[in-house]
């Protein structure tokens, strides 16, 4: 068997609206519109550029089941380029694409096949030369509740390598509707070598070798549960069958969560330095791409009082944004202050409260209390498989942080 390459790309939402956004400035929403083309457009470059053998793509081509005549004519005209550079295309349908949707009549250019609502097996022919058999279904409607695997062939004796194509949810994933949900053993028994899935955004390797069982994620971030690089996967089989898998990033903006601690800042400017050089950390990481950024601030510090005032974190994005650089961008789609009061435990336990006698009691058995050790060791070794007590150091890092816990329950905010 000669060797070859191929890549899997999955779940590319061609014409995502992007409509969950708020009063997004006109250029990034712009940029955003067209990122899910533009991902697409670098799909085909690497395969053209890397010289493949072949694409297979598991499902959710486009976002909506009424696609959009430019999607639809873009996602084409990719295909027609693949094509011209002989390189051959293998394709299904997932629930957001199915084949009961709105379609225009599609003439595919040569080399492109697009998989119906039964399973069928593709040979796949380099130089005359049978390199990989492909089997794969498409969702026939939007919601598939049937286990689509029990309706995969396993394969004759003298296949060559063979590709199971397939959207669907393993696990019973939480994250993502239960469409076609099938376990790993299903696909495990089946006997083919690569399963090539769709429908989970996030990338993940489920199994690296017989079957190979790969979801390479979505190929451009939509939202903030989407963050970080984005792409499809790379998947090389040497002489002996053997599976080499690489991520190759395609997205064109990157979605990050940034979390800044105020604990360490007293002034404004001090706060806005520091959320800057985070936002410049972003931009690097992100090697030249376009951030949208969902910001954090935490801890707990004498800047809280200034946050906490009326209207201070929506001027704080305005100004972030009006001082972003041009291009790349970092734009910060929104602030959460999670920031907390600043407490002087010291001179809040000497008040004559409640508050300052349950700090100074808890300030005591910080020193070693043998009441507390016990009671709270019985919880540990009083269980049937009982556990070992705490040690005089977790003792006191617990009451440590039980107080800070009840210094925040107990004092009223201003
Ligand atoms: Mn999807």
């Amino acid at each position: 068997m000669r060797p070859f390459r191929f890549v899997h790309a999955a779940d590319l939402h061609i014409d995502s609206p992007f409509s969950g956004l708020r009063d997004v400035d006109k250029r990034v929403g712009e940029r955003l519109r067209q990122s899910t083309f533009d991902a697409f457009r670098n799909l085909i470059n690497l395969c053209i550029d890397e010289q493949v053998d072949f694409l297979v793509i598991a499902g959710d081509i486009y976002d909506g089941a009424d696609r959009s005549v430019r999607a639809q004519l873009r996602f084409r005209g990719g295909m027609r380029r693949l094509s011209e550079a002989g390189i051959s295309a293998y394709i299904v349908h997932g629930n957001h694409d199915p084949l009961d949707g709105w379609l225009s009549a599609v003439a595919w250019p040569e080399g492109i096949h697009v998989f119906g609502a039964e399973p069928e097996w593709k040979t796949v022919e380099q130089d005359g030369e049978r390199i990989a058999a492909i089997q794969g279904v498409s969702f026939p409607t939007r919601e598939v509740r049937e286990n689509l695997v029990a309706r995969f062939e396993t394969p004759e004796l003298d296949s060559p390598f063979t590709i199971g194509l397939l959207h669907c949810n393993v696990g019973g994933n939480p994250d993502h509707d239960n469409y076609a949900p099938c376990t790993l053993d299903d696909l495990k028994l089946t006997a083919l070598d690569y399963w090539a899935l769709g429908h989970v955004h996030t990338r993940q390797t489920l199994r690296r070798q017989n079957p190979a069982v790969v979801y390479p994620g979505n190929m451009q971030g939509r939202h903030p549960n989407e963050a970080g690089p984005r792409g499809c996967v790379m998947v090389d089989v040497s002489e002996e069958g053997n599976i080499n898998t690489r991520f190759q990033p395609l997205d064109v903006v990157r979605w990050e969560g940034a979390d800044v601690d105020i604990s360490e800042i007293a002034s404004l400017d001090k706060l806005e330095d520091a959320i800057e050089q985070k936002l410049d950390d972003l931009a690097v990481k992100a090697e030249g791409r376009d951030v949208v950024c969902t910001l954090t601030l935490s801890g707990r510090g004498p800047m809280h009082t200034e946050l906490a005032r009326s209207g201070a974190i929506d001027d704080l994005l305005t100004e972030l944004r009006a001082t972003a650089s041009e291009s790349p961008w970092v734009w910060v789609e929104r602030i959460s202050n999670a920031t907390r009061p600043e407490i002087d435990l010291q001179s809040r336990a000497e008040s004559d409260d409640f508050l300052g006698a349950t700090l100074r009691a808890a300030g005591e058995a910080m020193q070693g209390d043998e009441e507390l050790a016990q009671v709270v060791g019985e919880v540990f070794t009083g269980r049937k498989n009982g556990l070992a007590a705490p040690t005089a150091e977790q003792l006191r890092e617990w009451t440590a942080e039980a107080r800070w816990q009840l210094a925040e329950l107990l004092e009223p905010e201003e």
